[in-house]
């Protein structure tokens, strides 16, 4: 499964036997280049970056590493490879083969899935592209610029799906979806966390761990779809999440070490005073992202996810996993907001298939978790960062019309506006943490907030210069 890199667009669809469809993702691509000159990364495209680009699918090609100018990536379509007498894993299809092309009755579900999906890769990529500026370190910067880059690629991969099996308003979505603009009044991204600020690198590296991971969860259950392109397309995806949410976890684990060695050395153990970020900033800006996260997943009740999985179009995370995959009997006993209170209500388990998948989710987060906190008890210290209640801060599903404290206890509305500073970043938390974003570029230095990650990338050494920055 090669990928023949001399072509205009990489990719190992054999993409030279169907001209109509090169000319149409050739005619897309200066589009995609113009956008990414305005909406990438506000400075750098000259610099040459330690990137890591996808060069075949299989486990020995799909990480090649070398400098490369962010411009020149080779931003390319790449599938999984098929599996074998593939059948639909679920829903009133299961068992039936697979679809190669898109069943009419369904087309209008899938086209609003993958344009969903990609709304959110070039979203991610405005949303980040001031960061540069103030990153803590090179081995950061690189990151940062590594997700992006692979952010663009998972639009072309569904603008891919768009361009190859929609027709015509699968050309002019891909249009629109370089046309809509995170956090724009008038054209704004489609989902809430996507137009959201990511101004300071502790949202960056909230947004990895947690917002990212929704797109694993997301991408899972995509995988698992009916539409066989769709699947292999997003199984690929899948493997370069990874680093995404590992970027995350280990940027919030290096932040939280630096705490705890300055709560201890500091004078006073006034975190904030010596440079770092407290603990209870910390915590303010995960129930924040974590929140907005949530919101990502859907309505807790949902007859759209219940025909999505009917349809076999979106399953559960690892289908193969669940024990009944028609999922007609059975029921999901839900928390339920009702008359000031929660009850519990049985929801037929399809309609509670966007909870299903949350579910997982807050498992995963939560390991996450437990890692950071290890580091807080192997320090010696005694505070803990916790995920929050579920129904905390939302604005999407059963709980937006809910108040409640991060453990889940109800409140007035007057309550909660008087105390939300207490549990959400405040303006001064706000402004105290941009305080801090000064950029360092000497190689193997970092910021005064941030612990050294453990390993470089690629068995480079941490002083590696990971942006040649002349
Ligand atoms: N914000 O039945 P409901 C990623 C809308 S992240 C605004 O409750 P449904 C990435 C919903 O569209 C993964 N609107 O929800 C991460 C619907 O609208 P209409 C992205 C929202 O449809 C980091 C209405 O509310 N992938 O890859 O079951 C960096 C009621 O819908 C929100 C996907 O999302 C929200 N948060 O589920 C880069 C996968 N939530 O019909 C990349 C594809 C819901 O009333 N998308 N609404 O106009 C889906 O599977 C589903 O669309 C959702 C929503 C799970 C998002
Ligand atoms: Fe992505
Ligand atoms: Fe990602």
């Amino acid at each position: 499964m090669n990928v023949d890199l001399s072509e205009k667009i990489p990719n190992n669809v054999n993409l030279s036997n169907d001209k109509r469809l090169q000319r149409a993702l050739e005619h897309w691509q200066p589009s995609f280049l113009g956008w990414w000159k305005d909406m990438g990364p506000a400075r750098y495209q000259e610099n040459d970056v330690y990137l890591r680009t996808a060069i075949s699918v299989d486990s020995a090609g799909w990480a090649n590493f070398d400098y490369v100018r962010m411009p020149d990536y080779r931003w390319g379509i790449f599938l999984a490879a098929p599996e074998k007498d593939r059948v639909i894993g679920f829903g009133d299809h299961a068992g039936q083969p697979v679809w190669q092309e898109v069943p009419g009755e369904h087309r209008n579900a899938l086209r609003r899935l993958i344009v969903t999906q990609a709304d959110t890769e070039p979203a991610s990529v405005e949303q980040q592209r001031r960061l540069g500026e103030t990153c803590p370190s090179l081995y950061d910067l690189r990151n940062l610029f590594q997700v992006n880059v692979e952010e663009g690629r998972h639009l072309w991969a569904m603008v891919y799906l768009l361009h190859a099996y929609f027709g015509r308003d699968g050309r002019e979505e891909a249009e629109a979806l370089l046309a809509r603009r995170s956090g724009d009044a008038d054209r704004p991204r489609i989902l809430g966390a996507f137009n959201a600020p990511i101004d300071d690198w502790l949202s960056f590296f909230m947004f990895t761990m947690f917002t990212d991971r929704d797109g694993k969860y997301q991408l899972l259950a995509l995988a698992e779809s009916g539409f066989d392109p769709l699947s292999r397309t997003t199984r690929f995806m899948l493997t370069e999440e990874a680093h995404h949410m590992f970027v995350g976890e280990t940027g919030i684990r290096r932040i939280v070490q630096r705490t705890s060695e300055l709560m201890k050395d500091a004078p006073g153990g006034d975190v904030r005073r010596a440079g770092g970020i407290d603990l209870a900033t910390l915590q303010k800006y995960i129930n924040d992202w974590y929140s907005l996260s949530l919101d990502l997943f859907g309505g807790e009740i949902s007859s759209n996810a219940a025909e999505y999985f009917a349809n076999g179009l979106k399953g559960r995370a690892n289908e193969r996993k669940a024990a009944d995959h028609v999922a007609l009997e059975g029921a999901y006993d839900m928390q339920v907001p009702e008359g000031g209170r929660l009850v519990h209500q049985a929801v037929p388990l399809r309609n509670a298939m966007n909870e299903v998948l949350r579910d997982a989710y807050v498992d995963d987060n939560q390991r996450g978790v437990d890692m950071w906190n290890k580091t807080l008890a192997e320090a010696g210290h005694e505070g803990r960062l916790t995920l929050p209640f579920r129904g905390f801060n939302r604005r999407i599903g059963l709980y937006a019309s809910l108040h409640c404290t991060p453990d889940g206890t109800l409140l007035s509305r007057e309550e909660w506006t008087r105390r939300r500073d207490e549990w959400l970043p405040s303006e001064s938390d706000r402004d105290f943490v941009r305080s801090l974003m000064r950029p360092v570029y000497e190689p193997g230095k970092m910021a005064g907030w941030i612990a050294p990650p453990s390993k470089g990338i690629n068995n480079q050494p941490l002083g590696f210069e990971y942006v040649r920055l002349d």
